[in-house]
């Protein structure tokens, strides 16, 4: 797709943020730190990032969805995790209010979302409800104008440095499956509120992850989003924005992989000549770029579905699918385009290695993607 020149303009914008602001000294001390990095992410704020799919009536700047793809991928293609400080707000964290919230939770709660002096995140997985999220067992209770919440939510991004959490609970026990779950915003002080250990992961370190533990938490009524019983169907739409962020960002980790191996394979010489002008590695690199080629493709497609109001549960789907795996396998070949080199952490792609590989994962696994495409192809 040739974008037009709003679009493009756009796109240099956020390359140049991405190249000049996210220093090789800050990825490095991201990735071996884990810690949460404030001045950038208020400097992204500042420029608007974390309220670019936001609303301007709450505080955003309302751009569509190919914009903020464009984002998304051009900070995870300098670094992956950083694409994730920009992402949470208008994704998992601000979506559902968009989607949902009424028109006090949008007033109250978006404004500081959009501008980065709050974070919200999203609270839908469980110990044992992880790619089955329809088997939710933490629990809300009405109690009066309150409900009573009690359960364990586990791997939620952002969770130590969030104000406000989406805490997906059963309102209603006697339904099966899915239905009777709600959705209701949590104050992360309320007494009875805690974090547990921050994950020691694999990539994307920087942004911590931990368990929420909810016991006894009292809310009041007025934090449900949407309808009683009706979260999980809100869970889901969030999910399929949620999904084409993921895509775009697999894309700007496999573009990463393919910028790092054709620098690589020009300079470094084996039998005397640049090991580009062999085969066994221009084929990779021919491989790398026509994949990158169709996942994005795949995800501006899927991002116009969604500007002009379409159906686009399946588009978003395809594109986490397909560009999740190309970017596992990218990952895959610039390591071995680096050889020894590229297994060592001084080489970027080592960490993008381990970047890629939560993209197949989070937001719905591949397979996950594949059950959500085959079950509409094939629905009656
Ligand atoms: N948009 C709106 N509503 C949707 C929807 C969508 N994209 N997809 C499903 N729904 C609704 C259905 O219409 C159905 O509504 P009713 O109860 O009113 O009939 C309800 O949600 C349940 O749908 P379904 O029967 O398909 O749900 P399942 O329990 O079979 O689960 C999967 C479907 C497996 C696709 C879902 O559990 C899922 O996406 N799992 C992965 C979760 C995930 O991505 N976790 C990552 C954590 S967030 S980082």
């Amino acid at each position: 797709m040739i974008l037009d020149a709003k679009h493009t303009l756009q796109q240099k914008l956020f390359r140049e943020f991405a190249e000049t602001e996210f220093t090789k000294e800050l990825q490095e001390k991201l990735d071996l730190e884990g810690e949460f990095d404030w001045d950038i992410f208020h400097k992204m704020a500042k420029y608007g990032f974390t309220g670019i799919k936001i609303p301007k009536e709450y505080g955003g700047s309302g751009s569509d969805y190919l914009t903020y793809c464009l984002m998304i991928e051009e900070l995870a293609r300098v670094d992956c995790v950083l694409s994730v400080y920009a992402n949470t707000s208008n994704s998992l964290g601000g979506g559902p209010l968009v989607i949902a919230g009424s028109e006090e939770q949008k007033a109250k709660y978006l404004p500081p979302i959009a501008k980065g002096e709050k974070i919200m995140v999203f609270a839908l997985t469980e110990p044992g409800a992880g790619s089955d999220a329809g088997g939710t067992t933490t629990t809300a209770v009405q109690d009066g104008d309150d409900f009573i919440l009690n359960g364990r939510k586990t791997f939620i991004s952002g969770a130590p440095v969030a104000d406000w959490c989406l805490v997906f609970a059963k309102t209603d026990p006697t339904a099966k499956g899915s239905r009777g779950i709600s959705m209701f915003i949590v104050d992360m002080k309320l007494p009875g509120v805690s974090c547990g250990a921050h994950e020691n992961k694999m990539g994307i370190n920087g942004y911590p992850t931990s368990d929420v533990i909810l016991e006894d938490v009292r809310v009041s009524k007025d934090c449900l989003v949407g309808p009683l019983h009706k979260g999980f169907s809100i869970a889901m739409k969030t999910l399929d924005g949620g999904r084409l962020g993921m895509a775009a960002q697999a894309v700007g980790v496999a573009q990463a992989c393919l910028d790092e191996s054709i620098k690589y394979a020009k300079e470094r010489k084996q039998f005397g000549k640049p090991i580009a002008d062999f085969q066994g590695i221009s084929f990779m690199i021919t491989d790398m770029a026509t994949e990158i080629a169709a996942a994005r493709e795949l995800v501006y497609n899927a991002a116009n579905l969604k500007d002009a109001n379409m159906d686009a549960t399946t588009a978003c789907s395809m594109a986490k699918y397909f560009a999740a795996e190309v970017a596992n396998r990218c990952a895959y070949k610039a390591v071995q385009i680096h050889g020894g080199y590229g297994y060592i952490k001084e080489y970027k792609v080592e960490r993008l290695y381990r970047d890629a590989r939560i993209t197949s994962i989070y937001e719905g696994t591949s397979q996950i993607q594949q059950v959500v495409i085959s079950g509409n192809l094939l629905k009656k």
